[in-house]
């Protein structure tokens, strides 16, 4: 099943079991952000949360851990909610390679039914807005996707950016924006001051679950989010072209909030509890103002827990961040088998290769490092030998403790660049970054003594049936 607006996926969510509405009447802080961050605490199988009933609110609704939880990633995608992890990523990668998979225009967009525009404009007022976490700065729009296009190629739809970076609101009409430097909008934004020029945005809040995971996946510069969630939906992907921008937005958005990043202004941003697990600290960030709102009536403000691992945030960008790191590698070296950058959105990934010859799987864990997520992200990275699942982690321990010799198979660069939020990093943004190679050395690289392994028995694939049959039918006996 494919989803054109929140809301169809809501309903998808709340048939299948995986959403929770909680009818009591809740306080907009704590409450919300506990129970979002109670429902990475209670397993694997966690469900949406839906509130309507909040204390100080008389016409609010607030959908929160969406994708949260490995079900509701397979709902989101079309799959049924007991789809395993690995089913899941490998699907994604399938439907990857029908890129591009061109959008359709679509008339009449919900979010056209109320407007507001210049100073009447009061964003507390249309967005039930509350804190996370109890060290927040402020209210933050974290799972917006923010629209922007390159100022010195503005025609071009396929370096149109469609981007999830979060978002303070900082006034009735104000927000604060994050642009980290390896993203697109960092590049469209540097383009534009340097130009002395505002960088024109829609900001689309609310959206189908496709599009929210396509602005979080990091593809390169000019291939368009678009075409790649018509390439994930098996279907082309509805947009409109927005009334102030004239750009390309979705069709079945919530609120559309379109404006300027004002040229040259920086303001102080945060603190924000973050993906790291740590909060941000309050920096110097860009600033938005919003020119005109549009909205379906009776919005539903959609918001994302984020903090200590894992969150909504880890379901929602993980399979995002392996299939792209998985496609690009193999792009360029067909060895590779499989990524999992599940961990920490990527600051560390465990890579499976074949190997050419000797030094060749830390060569492809310095590619990794050189891909664009890989520039802002990958600072640690686990190579394995093909036939070890980087997603199993008994096997993973298993070649880090048998086939590493610190001596060699350590390779550290220095002064390598990282996100800012990266804690470790110092002066922030700055990292070392390791490869730490625990594939078996092949020729002329000779050194260990790896030439003979354990290999299971022939026959123990067998036995293992057997022993299954044999535990079900004694189970069944008892039953
Ligand atoms: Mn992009």
């Amino acid at each position: 099943m494919i989803f054109d607006d929140l809301r169809s996926y809501l309903n998808a969510l709340e048939e299948q079991g995986q959403l929770l509405r909680i009818t009591e009447q809740v306080k907009a802080e704590p409450d919300i952000g506990a129970a979002a961050n109670a429902a990475g605490r209670i397993g694997d199988g966690a469900p949406a949360l839906w509130f309507d009933n909040i204390e100080g609110f008389t016409d609010a609704r607030v959908a929160m851990n969406t994708v949260g939880s490995w079900p509701n990633h397979a709902i989101s995608i079309g799959l049924p909610p007991n789809t395993p992890v690995k089913k899941q990523i490998d699907e994604f990668i399938r439907r990857w390679d029908n890129f591009p998979v061109a959008p359709v225009y679509r008339d009449n967009p919900p979010w056209a039914e109320n407007t507001v525009d210049g100073e009447a404009i009061n964003l507390f007022e249309i967005l039930p807005l509350f804190r996370l976490n109890d060290g927040d700065g402020g209210f933050y729009l974290d799972k917006a996707c923010t629209v922007s296009r390159d100022p010195t190629d503005p025609e071009n739809f396929d370096k149109q950016n469609v981007g999830i970076y979060r978002l303070e609101v900082k006034g009735k009409r104000k927000l604060g924006l994050q642009p980290i430097p390896m993203h697109d909008i960092a590049i469209h934004l540097h383009k534009a001051e340097e130009r002395g020029e505002d960088l024109p945005v829609s900001i689309v809040l609310g959206n189908d679950p496709i599009i929210t995971l396509m602005g979080a996946t990091p593809l390169k510069y000019d291939q368009s989010e678009y075409d790649m969630a018509g390439a994930l939906r098996e279907a082309p992907y509805p947009i409109v072209k927005a009334p102030l921008t004239g750009f390309d937005v979705p069709w079945g958005s919530e609120v559309v909030l379109e404006g300027v990043i004002e040229c040259g202004v920086r303001e102080i941003e945060g603190p924000f509890g973050e993906f790291t697990g740590h909060y941000s600290g309050g920096r110097r960030m860009a600033v938005v103002r919003i020119d005109k709102v549009s909205y379906r009536s009776n919005p539903i403000f959609e918001s994302l827990y984020l903090g200590m691992p894992w969150t909504e945030v880890d379901y929602l960008i993980g399979p995002a961040t392996c299939v792209p790191l998985y496609q690009q590698l193999k792009a360029e070296f067909p060895e590779v088998q499989a990524v999992n950058a599940m961990y920490t959105h990527g600051l560390l990934v465990i890579i499976s290769t074949k190997k050419r010859f000797g030094g060749f799987a830390r060569s492809v864990g310095m590619r990794a490092m050189t891909t664009p997520h890989g520039l802002g992200y990958v600072k640690m990275v686990i190579m394995v030998d093909e036939d070890v699942d980087p997603f199993d982690l008994k096997q993973v321990m298993w070649a880090m403790s048998s086939k590493v010799n610190p001596a060699g198979d350590l390779v550290q660069l220095n002064n390598m660049s990282v996100l800012e939020l990266d804690p470790g990093s110092s002066p922030a943004g700055m990292t070392d970054k390791l490869i730490i190679d625990a594939t078996t050395p092949v020729a002329p690289d000779n050194r260990g003594n790896y030439g003979m392994p354990v290999k299971d028995l022939p026959e123990t694939q067998e036995w293992v049936s057997k022993l299954t049959r044999m535990l079900d039918e004694a189970k069944e006996g008892k039953q």
